[in-house]
């Protein structure tokens, strides 16, 4: 167990020795420094005494002393010159960050807006460690030079308090965000609360925040997103839900059982496409189907917006054409039915156990649920990828440019007819029934296109409706106060 406490004069022996070791003052004072014990008590009796701007730890792992770390904050700048120091034997196994995470947020907490340290620049030791924990090399500033530190001699990095990560996880008003390697949990700046529902973080974006090592984190700004999935909701008010942002490819996860459906797959594929994803099929329990290829093929014919692939995660089939895909920063979203799939295929491209899988039920071949929630996870490989939950259906709702760029061929002969306003119905030239006589077109997919349009339009219809009747009572509210 790692104990970090204020130093006292029990501890004044060993900052001596410390402060002699050779390898730990290597890049410091190299040989180390004889210093009497006088000497570090007048030293500490000086740090002791300037209260929570400046204060100096003694580090233990199990009741032996490892070092120290220690802070000093100048008030005019509000920035806390910061440094460690830890016996070799007590190297690499993560002491210096428990330390250095515990004077940073104690700086933090007593006044300091950003933290500095400056080691030298063939230390690289220190340097990695410090990049880790969020610390970037600027140039130094004008105070810190008028400390004394060289420029030339030294590498100056710095942490501000406000940092970028990406959310990982959102529980009601709980989110988790991705910083450095860590999970770190944090709330939302309360000028949130008076933003647009599409204004606050989801899975997958990339926020600002302000660091709190000892608690809640605060969120501050979402940026720009690259790419942004929604559905309207489940009890059909036609209000968007919106799900993950900045994924680069949703894998359309349909197991070839039961689960499989043509319709539901150009569903997904129209909200990727107008989120700003790429939609990739993913036929999943290959193992279990003997006409696979019939079923390529049949997704192939939704449209050549989408990919397909068909896999089998428990016998490693297949799995070898995804890896196009697994390229360092790239995220990849599954969505699909609850029990095709999506967890169990993470785990074979992870090569472990990270999520939770179960069996189907017998009866109706569905899932029953198992991941109940978006997280956002990144594969050793540095691809992300999101896990969601089974989604028993998924309507359209502003969607109608999605669904248009799947079915862009059908656009393109809707263009060919005759008259522009074209019913295709009895009308002559009508290019899109002389391609459904010729075989050119399905009528089965025409019909598919027709109806997710139509069912598109009837929810924006109604979502207008909605905010309609919200802006009205807000105004009938407003009204009502002044009285
Ligand atoms: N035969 C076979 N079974 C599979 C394959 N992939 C998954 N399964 C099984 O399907 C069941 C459901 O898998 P999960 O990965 O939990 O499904 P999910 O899509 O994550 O389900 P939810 O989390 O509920 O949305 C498990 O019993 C898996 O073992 C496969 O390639 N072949
Ligand atoms: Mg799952
Ligand atoms: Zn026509």
């Amino acid at each position: 167990m790692i104990t970090i406490k204020e130093s006292t004069y029990d501890d004044i022996r060993n900052i001596q020795s410390l402060w002699a070791d050779e390898d730990v003052m290597k890049y410091i004072w190299p040989g180390g420094l004889q210093e009497t014990e006088d000497s570090v008590r007048e030293w500490l009796d000086r740090h002791n005494n300037a209260g929570p701007v400046q204060k100096h730890y003694s580090i233990f792992e199990d009741g032996k002393y490892c070092g120290e770390t220690q802070y000093g904050i100048d008030e005019a700048t509000r920035s806390a010159a910061l440094d460690i120091k830890l016996f070799k034997s007590a190297w690499g196994r993560g002491i210096a960050t428990r330390a250095l995470e515990y004077s940073i947020a104690e700086a933090l907490k007593n006044g300091a807006e950003t933290v500095w340290v400056d080691p030298r620049p063939d230390n690289t030791r220190a340097i990695a460690l410090y990049s880790r924990l969020g610390f970037v090399q600027k140039e130094m500033p004008d105070h810190v030079i008028a400390m004394g530190e060289d420029p030339k001699i030294f590498t100056y990095m710095e942490l501000g308090k406000e940092k970028t990560g990406r959310i990982c996880e959102v529980q009601k008003n709980s989110y988790t965000i991705k910083f450095m390697g860590r999970e770190i949990p944090a709330k939302l700046k309360k000028s949130f609360y008076e933003e647009e529902a599409d204004k606050l973080p989801v899975v997958g974006d990339y926020v600002t925040f302000e660091l709190n090592l000892l608690g809640d984190s605060m969120i501050k700004s979402v940026c720009e997103r690259k790419s942004l999935l929604q559905r309207p909701d489940q009890a059909k008010t036609g209000v968007m839900q919106y799900m993950v942002a900045n994924v680069d490819y949703v894998f359309i996860v349909t197991s070839l059982n039961d689960d499989y459906s043509y319709n539901r797959i150009a569903r997904y594929a129209s909200v990727a496409i107008q989120g700003g994803a790429i939609p990739v099929a993913i036929l999943t329990k290959s193992d279990l189907c003997s006409n696979v290829g019939r079923y390529i093929r049949e997704v192939e014919s939704i449209s050549d917006k989408i990919r397909v692939h068909a896999i089998s995660a428990i016998y490693g089939i297949g799995l070898d054409e995804l890896q196009d895909y697994f390229i360092p920063g790239t995220t990849i979203c599954l969505m699909g039915s609850s029990g095709a799939g999506k967890s169990t295929l993470i785990n074979s491209i992870a090569g472990e156990e990270i999520m939770k899988t179960s069996e189907i039920r017998e009866d109706d071949s569905k899932g029953r649920h198992t991941t109940t929630y978006r997280q956002l996870i990144e594969l050793k490989n540095g691809v992300y990828i999101i896990d969601t939950p089974g989604m028993r259906e998924i309507g359209m709702a502003e969607t109608q440019e999605g669904i248009d760029e799947v079915f862009s061929d059908i656009m393109e002969l809707e263009r060919c007819c005759r008259f522009s306003n074209c019913r295709h119905d009895t009308e002559p030239g009508c290019a899109i029934k002389a391609a459904i006589e010729n075989g050119e077109l399905s009528e089965e997919r025409y019909i598919l296109y027709k109806s997710l349009g139509a069912e598109n339009t009837r929810n924006y219809a109604l979502k207008k409706e909605i905010s309609k009747w919200s802006k009205a009572r807000k105004k009938f509210n407003n009204k009502n106060d002044l009285y």
